[in-house]
């Protein structure tokens, strides 16, 4: 699963995604550093299925640090949007389809509320929720724009498979266009549809096949508190999430050097301030200070909110042995894999590779050890052994 960074330039995007992936992506205090995207992984951290079992588990990839298991998710940070990006403005939105298998987008605003939507320096009582209301109108836009382009291929369509099929591009699956079909109010019979259903259906559609969570970075900055309570109040139906991107950045930075201990919950500095030079004494504390004033810096609760709650995901643990919970190398619990809600057995072959899927014969739940059919849904944590003819 691939989550999209997006908003206007200067807002934090490259930053808070060194912060999640531990990244070297450009960073600069004016707009337009970011031209080509970033790609990397970042990591998300939930219960591990080993303490329930009370077993030592051995990731392939990722890690698990006292039961908590973090496993890599791919990010992408793209080019800063500016509005009327449709119409070439600013770098122009080109660079849209490098989300388009993205299944969810962070929108970074700007709490401090110190640049505006073209990157710039804002002037006094800039209203923060700008940050967010325009990348969704681009956002919209853009969408629209695809459904427009295939209107006519619509209506020829035998089914939603086909239309499925049509705006595959843009990460749309069947169950969106159903779920959009119901919440735009069209006719369900899409030989029907007239410009106006096309819009209606292509807001709904990005809604459902992006879900945005909104980023109030620079959380560390004077105005910060003030403007995420405007831009909570004006965005009533939006997840928005306190960061502070830079500080996580120097911490891990920080911790890397050894100068400090940081598990995302406090901060303990280790390095020997008295060896230190003042400005690096002086660094260290306003890090530990700005920490603690803010209690976080809000990154793995967005992750959270992507993966848990916009996503709905829950986490699976597949074993080859469902007696040692482990597979055919000894490896304990080597894999967790984010499936969405509902997901069933044969959904899980499908996700570790199609043969497994076409091949399936019936699954185990490592736990009870009972059988699983191929359309028996699968609870967040199992553990679940796959037999396959192939
Ligand atoms: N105070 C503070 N500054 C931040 C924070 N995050 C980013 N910045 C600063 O904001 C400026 C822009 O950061 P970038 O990460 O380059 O922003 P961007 O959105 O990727 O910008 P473009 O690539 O130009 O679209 C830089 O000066 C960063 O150091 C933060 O959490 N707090
Ligand atoms: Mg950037």
């Amino acid at each position: 699963m691939l989550v999209g960074l997006v908003g206007g330039p200067n807002k934090g995007k490259s930053t808070l995604f060194n912060a999640l992936t531990h990244g070297s992506a450009a960073v600069a205090d004016y707009p337009f550093t970011t031209i080509d995207p970033n790609k990397g992984v970042a990591f998300l951290d939930f219960p591990c299925a080993c303490q329930g079992l009370g077993v030592a588990c051995f990731p392939r990839y990722g890690k698990c640090v006292n039961g908590i298991r973090s496993v890599p998710v791919n990010v992408i940070d793209v080019a800063g949007l500016v509005p009327g990006a449709h119409e070439g403005k600013g770098k122009g939105n080109e660079f849209l389809s490098d989300l388009s298998q993205a299944s969810a987008l962070v929108c970074v605003a700007d709490a401090s509320g110190l640049t505006d939507e073209f990157g710039n320096p804002a002037p006094a009582g800039y209203d923060v929720s700008r940050d967010v209301s325009f990348v969704e109108e681009e956002l919209d836009r853009w969408f629209g724009k695809v459904v427009a382009r295939n209107s006519q291929r619509f209506s020829r369509a035998k089914g939603l498979g086909e239309i499925e099929q049509i705006l595959s591009g843009v990460g749309v699956r069947e169950s969106h266009l159903q779920e959009a079909i119901k919440q735009s109010g069209v006719a369900p019979e899409w030989a029907k549809w007239h410009e106006r259903d096309f819009l209606l259906l292509a807001a709904a559609l990005r809604k459902l096949s992006k879900p945005i969570v909104v980023a109030a970075n620079k959380m560390d900055m004077p105005r910060a508190q003030e403007n995420l309570t405007k831009l909570q109040q004006a965005l009533p139906d939006h997840s928005v999430i306190a960061i502070a991107a830079d500080l996580e950045l120097a911490l891990s930075k920080a911790m890397e050097k050894g100068l400090v201990e940081y598990d995302g919950k406090g901060v303990k500095i280790t390095a020997d301030l008295s060896a230190q030079p003042p400005v690096m004494k002086a660094a260290l504390e306003r890090l530990k200070a700005t920490f603690e004033k803010l209690g976080t810096t809000g990154v793995q609760t967005l992750l959270h909110k992507i993966f848990f709650e916009k996503l709905d995901c829950i986490a699976v643990f597949p074993v080859q042995d469902e007696r040692k919970y482990a597979d055919h190398l000894g490896r304990v619990l080597p894999d967790a894999i984010l499936l969405p809600k509902g997901s069933t057995a044969v959904d899980l072959a499908g996700a570790i590779h199609s043969d497994l899927a076409k091949g399936f014969l019936y699954a185990v739940d490592a736990r009870t050890k009972m059988r699983m059919g191929r359309d028996e849904p699968l609870a967040d944590g199992s553990v679940v052994k796959i037999v396959s003819a192939n």
